[in-house]
């Protein structure tokens, strides 16, 4: 009998697609959208203004929103997320030697190192926190070793103690990618608070969004004066130039979306809490299907729903079943698969090999993300996890046998 892809046989398929297909597509998130005439009343000051860029009064209201939600003291607003990232690095004076990174990542991270002519240095990941192992990271260090470049994968705490220790030992700056950990809080406080700096896209894929747009926090007064003006051109004044630095501010209208977003930023959270315990509940009995636990002391905002496919166990492989539910209109995601540091521009770099990053190699063949918003509902989260049950149903050893490797 003819195989899909999925390795179901393609009458089996067929069928589960007929009888379980979701009527409409649901992806692995959607945006929050706000209220349309919010948005539109601040459009509306935008235009008797006339002020369009340049800290404007709602990039300076949004700022302001954000410190005192998320908990911090030094809060710049960006253009995007990767361009804050780029800043962080050039605000630290990082742009020769190298730096430790996790390969388990969205590009942007490692793509921020290499724009700032940095070597990436790739470190093996904890199997638990999907995030740097800190047992792993001194034996990478070199002479030429400048900083750690961490990401709270999933908005996953990284062992801040224990990098905080290795960074302190050795001299290290400590940048955190937090691009998925907005508002997420670790022993009482922001996880933004740990570090040198942090940054946070604010993609419209993101928890909170300005369809595009992102956030850099430091900690100190001086350090946020050297921010804002890198991401200004390097202009500390109008007769003044600091340095070489680059276009990353955010404008009015990116930031009236925030505005208007930040009122439904509590009830997203709160939606999306229930939604996680729902489907952890739904899925917690299938064999070979795991859903990482949450990360002692800390307050998730669940960005995204992570599961491991342990294929021995499961019956099939992650890609398998990934075929499976895009087959019923669900439009789940492999991130982060193919690892980055498998990309061609860093696949030669001797931390790229397998045999250095033996666990994020595996988690990143076994690891699919489920869609999760607030407003996918309930009813579609357990039409999903029946999905993925009535698949196992159909899963065989002669199915695994042929699975691609
Ligand atoms: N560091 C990390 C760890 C990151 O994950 C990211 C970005 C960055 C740094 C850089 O931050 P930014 O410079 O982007 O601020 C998406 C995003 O483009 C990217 O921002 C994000 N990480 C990454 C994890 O996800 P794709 O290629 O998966 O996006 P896309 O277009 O396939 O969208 C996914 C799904 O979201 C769609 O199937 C439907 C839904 N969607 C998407 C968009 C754009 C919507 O419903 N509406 C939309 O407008 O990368």
């Amino acid at each position: 009998m003819a195989e899909l892809d999925s390795g179901m046989a393609a009458k089996d398929m067929a069928d589960l697609a007929r009888r379980r297909s979701l009527p409409q597509p649901v992806y692995v998130t959607r945006p929050t959208m706000p209220d349309l005439k919010g948005y539109v009343h601040l459009l509306e000051g935008i235009w008797e203004r006339k002020w369009l860029a340049n800290q404007g009064p709602l990039h300076e209201e949004l700022e302001a929103r954000l410190r005192s939600f998320l908990g911090v003291e030094h809060l710049s607003l960006f253009c995007n997320g990767t361009i804050a990232l780029l800043v962080a690095l050039e605000a630290l004076r990082l742009n020769t030697g190298e730096v430790i990174t996790t390969p388990f990542t969205f590009p942007a991270t490692a793509h921020s190192l290499y724009w700032n002519r940095i070597r990436p240095v790739f470190c093996d990941i904890d199997p638990i926190t999907f995030n740097l192992d800190p047992t792993k990271i001194e034996r990478l260090i070199s002479a030429d070793t400048r900083a750690i470049l961490a990401v709270h994968v999933y908005g996953r705490p990284c062992d801040v103690e224990a990098i905080e220790r290795i960074a302190n030992v050795h001299g290290l700056h400590v940048i955190y990618d937090a691009a998925h950990a907005f508002g997420v809080r670790y022993k009482d406080k922001s996880i933004l608070n740990y570090g040198d700096i942090s940054i946070l896209s604010f993609h419209a894929t993101k928890l909170f969004t300005t369809a595009e747009g992102g956030a850099l926090v430091c900690g100190s007064n001086d350090r946020q004066r050297r921010v804002n003006s890198l991401k200004n051109f390097g202009i500390a004044d109008e007769e003044t130039v600091i340095g070489p630095g680059i276009n990353g501010k955010m404008n009015e209208l990116q930031a009236a979306f925030g505005l208007v977003q930040m009122e439904l930023i509590d009830q997203e959270i709160s939606n999306r809490r229930d939604l996680a315990l729902l489907y952890r509940e739904l899925l917690t009995e299938i064999p070979g299907l795991d859903v990482p636990a949450d990360i002692p002391e800390t307050e998730s905002t669940y960005a995204y729903f992570p599961v491991l496919i342990d294929a021995g166990r499961f019956g099939m492989t992650r890609d398998q079943l990934f075929v499976v539910l895009r087959e019923c209109n669900v439009f789940a995601r492999k991130y982060f698969y193919p690892l980055i540091s498998n990309a061609s521009c860093y696949s030669a770099l001797p931390s790229s090999s397998v045999s250095n990053l033996p666990v994020a190699d595996r988690i990143s063949k076994q690891v699919l993300c489920l869609p999760i918003y607030g407003s996918i509902g309930s009813q579609t989260v357990r039409l999903i996890t029946e999905i993925i049950a009535e698949a196992q149903e159909f899963a065989t050893p002669a199915m695994l046998a042929d699975a691609k490797p």
